[in-house]
């Protein structure tokens, strides 16, 4: 198969940056539980790696007691499962901290949610079988690039990012060959990436051919450099940690920022709201400014790892002028969403609730 057979316009979508190519999905265009693949949002550090299948193999390597190298059919052969799950980017909403920080200017849009077909990794991990001390499972892709950074630069290095053993033995997390039923296409990771269900996007390398596991922690750039932030914890003055597991979250469709939206009517307000290791449990919507909160309706059936959607039917005001509104998400853990930013979150992260300005003006 030839990987530019699956390559697609993307449709609708936003370019953030053009080398390499990162596209954000419209958060106000969002019309379905599941994202079409075509309107999926891309985030990728290089240049999207070419692929020979003739070539390509995926390797298990570190503290096996066999290396394993499989054929991209010899992985299709084994059994599979399907998750539907968020991916979420963990510098998603960025444009919207204050003071303005570098790094991609996302709004509401990196982020999606679709159905990923693929071998859950513990599967592969079995075949080579883990030893005794191994604690970390580090996923590396294909794609490699030169970081400029100032005083010291790590020179020209791959993709990777590590989870723990525990986590990837968990059945959700799959190394997927397809997204929405189609083979994935260039920019989503073709031929296979993991998908870690529960972690923010980064965790979810794409062009994934090496897997490598290790006795201590996995120091690589985007563990401890790029994707983490300083925190308190536990009385220690300040800690590293690299970001993980997503946070709850709800996003407002529509109204989109600035819409203009008629007096004197019922105006559906719509969304989606989710969370890492939980499910969704309330959403509630703010129209005067956070003073009340009133409860959104969940839509749908919750599926852990996947998005909820949500609607509230708002009665606009009669007097026209500039109005905020807001929504916010708990989910069954008792967390909510902060209304203030926590800045030790650095520049990733982004859950306080977010002020959405509206127009609301007489219609006739
Ligand atoms: N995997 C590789 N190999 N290279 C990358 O740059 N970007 C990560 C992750 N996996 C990345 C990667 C980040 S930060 C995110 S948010 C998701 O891929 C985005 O996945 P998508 O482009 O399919 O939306
Ligand atoms: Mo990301």
């Amino acid at each position: 198969a030839d990987a530019n057979a699956n390559a697609r316009p993307f449709t609708g979508l936003i370019t953030r940056d053009r080398e390499p190519e990162n596209l954000e999905f419209p958060f106000s265009a969002l019309s379905s539980w599941i994202m079409p693949n075509e309107q999926f949002f891309v985030r990728s550090h290089f240049p999207v790696p070419k692929v020979d299948l003739q070539t390509w193999r995926l390797e298990v390597e570190g503290l096996v007691d066999k290396p394993v190298s499989l054929t991209l059919e010899e992985l299709r052969g084994m059994p599979s499962r399907s998750v539907t799950m968020v991916l979420e980017c963990a510098g998603n909403s960025r444009i919207f901290l204050n003071p303005k920080v570098s790094g991609l200017q996302w709004e509401l849009g990196a982020v999606g949610n679709t159905e990923w077909t693929g071998v859950p990794l513990s599967e592969v991990l079995k075949k080579a079988g883990v030893k005794a001390g191994a604690v970390e499972v580090v996923l590396e892709g294909m794609d490699r690039g030169e970081i400029k950074k100032e005083p010291v630069s790590p020179g020209k290095i791959s993709y990777a990012r590590s989870i723990s053993l525990t986590k990837a033995m968990s059945p959700e997390v799959i190394l997927a060959y397809q997204m929405n039923g189609e083979d994935l296409t260039p920019a989503h990771g073709f031929p296979v990436r993991a998908i870690v269900p529960g972690h923010y996007g980064m965790a979810s390398v794409k062009w994934l051919n090496r897997i490598i596991l290790l006795d201590r922690e996995f120091r690589g750039y985007f563990q401890t450099t790029d994707y983490t932030y300083w925190n308190k914890q536990d009385g220690m003055p300040v800690q590293l940690f690299p970001v993980s597991e997503i946070e709850v979250k709800a996003e407002i469709s529509r109204p989109g920022l600035h819409e203009v939206v008629p007096a004197d009517s019922v105006y559906r307000m719509f969304g989606a709201a989710w969370t890492g290791e939980s499910d969704v449990v309330k959403v509630e919507v703010s129209t005067d400014g956070a003073k009340s909160w009133q409860p959104a309706q969940l839509l749908g059936d919750p599926v852990r790892y996947a998005w909820r959607l949500w609607e509230y039917h708002w009665s606009t005001p009669s007097q026209p002028g500039r109005y905020t509104v807001m929504a916010r998400a708990t989910d069954a853990h008792g967390n909510t969403q902060p209304m203030d930013r926590d800045m030790h979150r650095g520049t990733y992260v982004i859950t306080h609730v977010q002020p959405i300005d509206v127009q609301v003006r007489k219609v006739n």
